[in-house]
């Protein structure tokens, strides 16, 4: 029987065979994957994760917008669960970690704590968030956004992919749309292991990032209208190009971002141009700037920058000029009581660690908002993530997924 504290360590081979069982689902065209939410192949990934948890002896509820709660009793039925997981779904061309690590990192723990006989007073709950990613409905991280009461849920089903479905239909269609109230779920503590998806820990050679605050997002839609007309016989100042004002607010928000470094960032990464004809100047393009900073002021001056900066630019071009804000949370940080367990796991398990910031949104963002939570982040080559080629070392899983181990089980009160 393990003693609080004691070395306990997961099973490395086990977590990595599951990772690449999962990457199977959903292949990507360059090795990596396209699970994207509300996909058949997210509901072939959500089948074969329930599966997993109920052989690993837990029950595995869905509440109304999909997210999947798979339950490890604890000796005390009524102590509030604590809460560990991530997301299965991926960007399109996404990598097979992003995301998975940290939902099949707590189920390891929990196959880990079958093998160890480990009991805890609190139960622990597996999670998988439906659409962390916001690639195919925006915005990011909306299930985990309405659990914390920041996303209305039938703002949430009516959103729309690109080619017009509805949130809320998909999630029926694939059979996955649960009863439970969202939200009604109250947490002890929530922990949620990740891939940095960034350079820091590997060029520094640390195993550890120990999560202390996360960047705020702005995701600002801008639909630009001008007007359709021939690019060989329109005379340049007779055209209404929202082509060429996309353009200019590209550099706009590049220069915005360059004017706060280096705590801001910001890019353009999705595009819609109308009617998309080699010859005809566009007249309606819409895209989405996606800015982010740890500093809340920043994030506001950068906002104010690019939407006035945006109209200047229109107004000169004569196009009209857009703006929806379509995703956004404040910069987060984290509770310390979890941070703590964390960093503590990390030294009493003799691997190098530092406080980090994580560039990306993740569910621990929201749910940070009702509930204590904290994240551990290991390495991945090259800093890559959102591209196919992500790659982690079953060494740098191994190190998480320990962390993780034990910050939820000494969390949840381990019973002699
Ligand atoms: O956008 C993000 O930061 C996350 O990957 N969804
Ligand atoms: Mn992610
Ligand atoms: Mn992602």
């Amino acid at each position: 029987m393990a003693a609080p504290g004691e070395n306990l360590r997961i099973n490395p081979d086990r977590l990595w065979d599951s990772l690449m069982e999962m990457a199977k689902i959903g292949p990507g065209v360059a090795g990596g994957n396209n699970r994207q939410t509300l996909t058949d192949e997210d509901g072939e990934g959500r089948h074969l994760f329930k599966r997993w948890c109920e052989d690993a002896g837990m029950s595995v509820a869905v509440d109304q917008m999909g997210t999947m709660f798979a339950r490890r009793e604890g000796t005390d039925p009524d102590a509030l669960p604590v809460y560990v997981g991530s997301h299965l779904d991926t960007q399109p061309t996404g990598g097979k970690f992003d995301g998975v690590l940290g939902v099949l990192g707590g189920l390891e723990v929990i196959r880990s704590m079958n093998d160890l006989g480990i009991r805890t007073k609190h139960p622990i709950v597996v999670t998988n968030w439906t659409n962390e990613e916001g690639t195919r409905f925006a915005p990011a991280m909306i299930a985990s956004g309405v659990f914390a009461g920041e996303i209305d849920l039938d703002w949430a089903y009516d959103r729309t992919d690109a080619k017009g479905k509805r949130f809320g239909d998909e999630l029926e269609r694939i059979g996955w749309k649960g009863e439970e109230e969202v939200g009604a779920r109250k947490m002890k503590a929530f922990f949620e292991l990740h891939i940095e998806q960034g350079p820091i820990l590997e060029d520094e050679g640390i195993d550890i990032g120990v999560v202390t605050h996360g960047q705020g997002l702005w995701w600002l839609q801008f639909t630009l209208t001008g007007k359709d007309s021939h690019t060989g016989s329109t005379p340049m100042p007779k055209r209404r190009n929202a082509g060429l004002g996309m353009a200019r607010i590209t550099e706009l928000v590049h220069e915005v971002a360059m004017d706060f470094q280096p705590d801001a960032v910001g890019a353009i990464g999705h595009v819609e141009v109308y009617p998309n004809s080699r010859n005809v100047i566009p007249g309606k393009v819409v895209f989405t700037v996606d800015i982010r900073s740890p500093d809340l002021d920043t994030l506001t001056q950068m906002r104010e920058r690019i939407e006035d900066g945006a109209a200047t630019i229109c107004e000169a071009l004569d196009i009209a000029c857009d703006v929806e804000a379509v995703g956004h949370f404040d910069p987060v940080a984290f509770d310390e009581g979890c941070v703590s367990a964390i960093r503590d796991a990390a030294e009493r398990l003799g691997y190098s660690h530092r406080n980090i910031v994580s560039g990306a949104g993740h569910d621990a963002c929201w749910i940070n908002r009702v509930a204590p939570t904290a994240m551990v982040m290991c390495p991945c080559v090259d800093g890559l993530s959102h591209n196919e080629a992500e790659e982690i070392t079953k060494d740098w899983a191994r190190a998480g997924a320990d962390v993780l181990f034990h910050a939820v089980v000494e969390t949840a009160e381990i019973v002699e």
